[in-house]
Order: structure tokens, then C-alpha cells, then sequence
């Protein structure tokens, strides 16, 4: 295969999205026929705070960060009797220059652009919410664009190691070199551990197949400050769907 071949790019249906039940609709825009990419994996992920923070890492201290924060984990479209339904479908996507591709079928970031600038493109479905000050002036505004794709080559490969782990993706749809663990990894309260510690959350075994640059991590992490590592980005995928 082509190095071409191997373009990936990460898609995030929002929770919008599954609310307004526009998923159909999305998937068909995304289908192999339109795009010419292929489905290399796909889950569907209940966002923590954690995930969450980590894939808007860019957009900390931002006014729009914590509304976004609520939007990306459900929780300003789900209430907390629903919380349940707080959802994104993550896949991942795989072709020739299947990131512009993706960028072009989204559309515009902000939903009133995307219905000036591209009536029908996805974005364009999408809507925007003021965000207040405690008086109630409008400070900045939410975006409701019920999809994310990735930007560039070096988001989507940040992107697609925190979401995915390699045994979620096929063995041959693998973009990113991987490396086979020799050793225990547990996690516990923001810091990592080679051995078990009580109440400490299994992260991987001798024998896993782990990203490459996440082993790298891994190996600094161990008894180190977690925020000096870059703990919080390798540790974030073996937390998905956990609690
Ligand atoms: P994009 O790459 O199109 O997802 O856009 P950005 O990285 O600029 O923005 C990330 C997310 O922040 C988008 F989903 C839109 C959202 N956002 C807001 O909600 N308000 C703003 O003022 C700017 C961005």
C-alpha cells in the first residue's frame, strides 16, 4: 500500500449530533463512496472531563474552553437524569488525502458561516450559543458543529493515539508504528506505577501492543510528576468507557 494510502484523519460525531438524531444524514456525507476513504475503526465513547481537556488541550484558558468542555462531554445537551446518552461516535478514517476531504464535507467551524458560505455541508445543520458573564453580557460564543475532524497531519496523529488505542484499529489500517509492552502499568490519583498499587487501575500488561510514542511516555512516567510526562495523554484512551 501507498504511503498516500495511509492518510488518516479522526472524526468525532458530537453530542449534538446524536440528540438531533442528524446521524444518517452525517454518515451518508461520510459513506467510502462519497469520500473515496475508507472505516479503519470506530467507537462509540461516554467523553470524561479528562479526555475532554486533553483533546481541547489548545484551547485552554480560552473564554469558550469550559463551554466547550460541557458540549464535547454531554453534558449541555444531555441532563444529568440522561447521562446516559452523553455519546460521541469516534472513527477513524483512512485515505488518499482523506484530511482535506473530510475538512471540505464538515465545512466552516462556525455553523452561521457554514450556511453562508456551504448550504448543505454538515457544519451548516449545526447551531451557535452565546456564552454569558454572570450579568448576562455576552462574552463569546458555543459552537454546535456537530462534527470535529482533524486539522492537520500532526492533530490527527495526536488525535487518533488519544482516542484510540492500536487494538481498536486493524492490524493493516495501523498508521502509526506500535511497540510490544514488557511490563505491568497502573494508574492511580495522576500518577503511574509499575507494580500494582492498591486501588490502582490496570493500564497494560508484558505482551500489550501499545503506540510506540506512548511506551516512550510511559517509560519517563513511572513515579515521576504526571504533568512533567505527558502522563494525561497516554493514560486518557485506557480510561474511555472505564469508570
Ligand atoms: P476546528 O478545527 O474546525 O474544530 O476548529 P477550532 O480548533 O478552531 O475549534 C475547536 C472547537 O472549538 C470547535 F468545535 C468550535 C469551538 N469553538 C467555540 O465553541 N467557540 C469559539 O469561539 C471558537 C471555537
Amino acid at each position: 500500500m501507498g504511503k498516500e494510502q495511509f492518510e488518516q484523519t479522526l472524526v468525532l460525531i458530537k453530542p449534538d449530533a446524536l440528540k438531533n438524531s442528524v446521524t444518517g444524514f452525517i454518515f451518508s456525507q461520510l459513506s467510502e463512496f462519497h469520500t473515496g476513504a475508507r472505516f479503519a475503526a470506530a467507537k462509540v465513547v461516554n467523553v470524561s472531563r479528562f479526555l475532554a481537556e486533553e483533546h481541547y488541550a489548545e484551547h485552554k484558558g480560552k473564554v469558550f474552553y469550559e463551554p466547550l468542555l460541557d458540549y464535547i462531554t454531554g453534558v449541555s445537551h444531555y441532563s444529568e437524569q440522561d447521562k446516559w446518552k452523553r455519546r460521541v461516535i469516534a472513527i477513524l478514517f483512512q485515505g488518499p488525502g482523506v484530511l482535506e476531504k473530510i475538512r471540505s464535507i464538515a465545512g466552516p467551524t462556525n455553523p452561521h458561516e457554514a450556511r453562508e458560505e456551504k448550504p448543505g455541508c454538515i457544519r451548516s445543520l449545526g447551531t451557535v450559543v452565546p456564552i454569558k458573564d454572570k450579568d448576562g453580557n455576552i462574552i463569546g460564543s458555543r459552537m454546535d458543529n456537530l462534527i470535529h475532524t482533524s486539522a492537520t497531519f500532526a492533530d490527527a496523529e495526536r488525535e487518533i493515539k488519544l482516542w484510540f488505542l492500536p487494538q481498536d484499529i486493524p492490524p493493516l489500517m495501523r498508521a502509526y508504528p506500535t511497540e510490544v509492552c514488557s511490563t505491568h502499568y497502573y494508574y492511580k490519583a495522576g500518577r503511574l506505577y509499575d507494580a500494582y498499587a492498591p486501588d490502582s487501575l490496570f493500564l497494560l500488561a508484558p505482551g500489550d501492543v501499545a503506540w510506540k510514542t506512548d511506551m516512550e511516555k510511559l517509560r519517563g512516567c513511572v513515579r515521576s510528576e504526571p504533568e512533567k510526562c505527558g502522563l494525561n495523554t497516554v493514560v486518557a484512551k485506557y480510561l474511555i468507557n472505564r469508570s
